[in-house]
């Protein structure tokens, strides 16, 4: 029995679907196409989507099997579009960083460019997948779907569900309603939009929500029941990267009670352009750090307040004198998504007005 053959009964372990050679529908080969159908492009990247189990214990391995095996594992996908794809890197997503999100940025770009390409799906690891799904949704620009998933549980283990949401995202690709709604993620069952959607469980399903929004829609059996929002979504700012190569380096110092006013001056001292804060409460600062940041931004370097707590907004000039120390406030945004922005917004500008700006426009 083949590798994939033996994934498809590791994945359906119940599945009555005979192995890869035993069937006589062979393997979905890329670029087949079907006139009529959506073609979507899936760009792999590894994560526990693409992880197995190396023992019977919890312990398994992400980033191990290839995009094919991943689409052969899941025959409802071959009814749904036709498929190309690649494997841009095969690793877990703690060890994501900027160089594969502009890697995959500059690739997303040219893919929704091209005519033949309804949708693109990538599949990731979900530890940092908010934060590529966030980098994407500001540097994308085309309303054609892209849209992120993963798994809590590898391909082998009881309840694995990575072949329910990679149907999902490939449901939510093929979708005309999907379009012009941004970078999304599915994932157990629901639909989010990359700005709001974050990782709140490390093991128990569903593992995502978005804090202060809520979830954009639900899936069901491969459909999307999208929710009433209020108001037209905000327009996104995008960014070009198509010239970068790399980011200006953003640093997090993360809030606790006492004082970590000595990792500002690390930060500093590492040559960051940026400092968010991962502020207690409303986004609030142990005096010493208040201090040492208020005497980063004076030497020019963008402080910006977010929160550490999931729900609520960081507002300016709530508790801490944002105006008096040229500090950002993040909004919604956690303190993950507010380094992206900063990141971005710091090739354009040094400038905390401006930068406020960027901030309440996304
Ligand atoms: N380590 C995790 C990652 O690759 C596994 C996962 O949840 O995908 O993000």
């Amino acid at each position: 029995m083949t590798f994939f053959g033996r994934l498809k009964k590791m994945i359906n372990p119940f599945s009555s679907a005979r192995t890869a050679e035993e069937e006589d529908t062979g393997k979905i080969e890329p670029g087949e196409r079907v006139r009529g159908r959506p073609k979507i492009h899936v760009l792999a990247t590894g994560g526990t989507i693409a992880g197995r189990l190396v023992s019977t214990g919890p312990r398994y391995r992400a980033g191990v099997l290839g995009f094919e095996a991943l689409l052969d594992a899941v025959p409802a996908l071959r009814g749904l579009a036709d498929y190309s794809g690649e494997q841009v890197a095969n690793i877990a997503s703690q060890d994501v960083d900027e160089s594969l999100w502009l890697k995959l940025a500059h690739r997303v770009n040219e893919l929704v460019d091209n005519p033949d390409v309804d949708g693109v799906v990538i599949t990731h690891g979900t530890d940092t997948l908010e934060e590529t799904a966030c980098f994407l949704d500001l540097t994308v620009r085309s309303p054609k779907p892209v849209v992120l998933v993963g798994a809590i549980r590898p391909a082998g283990a009881l309840g694995a569900d990575g072949p329910a949401n990679l149907l999902d995202a490939v449901s939510v690709a093929t979708s005309s309603d999907s379009a012009g709604r941004g970078v999304l993620v599915a994932m157990h069952g629901s639909l989010f939009e990359a700005r709001d959607v974050t990782k709140v469980s490390s093991s128990a399903l569903p593992s995502f929500t978005a804090p202060n929004s809520g979830p954009l829609g639900q899936l069901i059996d491969g459909r999307i029941y999208f929710g009433h929002r209020t108001g037209l979504s905000p327009k996104r700012p995008v960014f070009d990267v198509s010239r970068l190569d790399k980011l200006p380096l953003v640093g997090i110092i993360y809030g606790h009670a006492g004082t970590s006013a000595p990792l500002v001056k690390a930060l500093v001292d590492a040559g960051c352009r940026g400092i968010v804060s991962a502020g207690v409460g409303s986004g609030n600062l142990h005096r010493d750090v208040l201090t040492a940041l208020a005497d980063a931004s004076g030497r020019g370097i963008a402080v910006v307040r977010a929160s550490r707590v999931p729900f609520g907004l960081t507002l300016r000039n709530v508790e801490v004198d944002d105006n008096r120390f040229g500090f950002i406030a993040a909004g919604s945004l956690n303190p993950q998504k507010a380094r992206v922005l900063l990141q971005l917004v710091l090739t354009k500008t040094q400038k905390p007005e401006e930068i406020q700006k960027a901030f309440d426009g996304y």
